[in-house]
């Protein structure tokens, strides 16, 4: 049973990683891509978008999922211009549509994308992870936003959902978003669904929201996707084929209660996109990104796989953030999206599914 590996890459003068690199990991065949030099709400416009399909198509790899188009905070907040905003939406959908795309990967999480508060934790053997101290994220987010935007101003590169634009006007946008609470926001995301489905439909594009990172509430913000109750809400609350996840196996195991093998035999056929990460956890709450082998975090890596496997998973799958691996540290490489470990991760998962095929195969 194939499976449809596809590697991250935030495209040519925006990652030290070349299409060229990525083509010699075996079995990889799309890139997982975006125009991130847009900010949340704009259009992506067509000759954009063809652009960087010529890129791939020169080392044959498919453009099927994007990562992300961004939701405008007006839509999460719930303000009268929001329509607007999800017109722009719209309107990307179809564009990304006329060049193939299949599938967007987006998120639902008020101001902040993916939190952490080291970057380069050493690991032990030499290599370094992105790291979450729990006690570092209690009242102070300017602090954790500030450590975030001092690396990316000092190493000139910019995080997806961390916009130097939207950060400097932090106070403010954590003031826009009092009085948006879990059920608000939720109602927010149905409104936001609801509006683009029909367009989804008529583009066969798949919308895979993006679990929470963490999976908690952090300063206040109400946060959605976080478990598997979470995730049965939001597939019920608007129960549509276009409706999807992207199942993200580091992002649920953040919090050692998540079964996220089981969340995958109960949705499989509700997931467009599969990320695989592996966390391992310290007694005092902390967490460190680790490699993909199953005994080096907690997340199960192998049940999950054999959870895809099992359920005949027909989605795409990529290696979610990786170590940084010889050589690659502060300057020379985005935090979690180097070579080495996600090539590596890619060898384990192919690893697993070909013996997987040649079990079942077998029997
Ligand atoms: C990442 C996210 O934290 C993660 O697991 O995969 O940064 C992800 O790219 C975005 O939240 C998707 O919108
Ligand atoms: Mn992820």
């Amino acid at each position: 049973m194939s499976i449809n590996m596809t590697f991250r890459w935030y495209g040519e003068d925006n990652d030290n990683i070349k299409l060229s690199d990525i083509k010699q990991i075996p079995g990889v065949s799309g890139i997982v891509w975006a125009l991130h030099r847009k900010m949340p709400g704009e259009i992506w416009e067509e000759d954009e978008i063809a652009n960087v399909k010529r890129q791939l198509d020169a080392y044959g790899f498919h453009m099927d999922v994007v990562e992300s188009v961004n939701v405008h905070d007006d839509i999460k907040i719930g303000l009268p211009t929001r329509d607007l905003y999800i017109e722009n939406y719209k309107q990307c959908i179809r564009n990304l549509s006329k060049y193939g795309v299949k599938v967007i990967c987006y998120n639902f999480m008020p101001i902040f994308d993916w939190t952490r508060t080291n970057l380069f934790h050493p690991v032990g053997d030499g290599s370094t992870a992105l790291f979450y101290e729990k006690g570092l994220i209690r009242d102070d987010y300017n602090a954790m936003a500030k450590y975030i935007l001092d690396f990316t101003e000092k190493y000139n590169m910019s995080f997806p959902g961390w916009e130097p634009e939207r950060m400097a006007k932090l106070d403010a946008l954590f003031r826009a978003y009092e009085g948006v609470d879990h059920e608000k926001l939720w109602a927010n995301l149905k409104y936001f669904l609801e509006a683009i489905m029909p367009t989804c439909r008529e583009c066969d594009v798949k919308m895979a929201i993006h679990m929470d990172d963490p999976p908690w509430d952090i300063f206040g913000l109400p946060r959605l996707l976080v478990d598997e109750p979470s995730i049965d809400r939001v597939l019920r609350m608007v129960d549509d084929d276009y409706n999807c996840l992207t199942l993200c196996s580091g992002s649920l195991g953040a919090d050692l209660k998540n079964d996220v093998a089981a969340i995958i035999r109960k949705h499989c056929d509700r997931i467009a996109f599969a990320h695989i990460r592996n966390v391992k956890h310290f007694e005092n709450g902390d967490f460190s990104e680790a490699s993909h082998r199953d005994c080096d975090g907690d997340t199960g890596i192998l049940e999950i796989l054999r959870a895809y496997h099992d359920c005949g998973f027909k989605g795409y799958i990529r290696p979610d953030h990786g170590r940084h691996l010889w050589g690659e540290g502060p300057g020379t490489v985005r935090p979690g999206y180097g070579l080495y470990d996600r090539a590596l991760g890619i060898m384990y998962m192919h690893g697993v599914w070909d013996t997987l095929d040649r079990l079942s195969t077998k029997s």
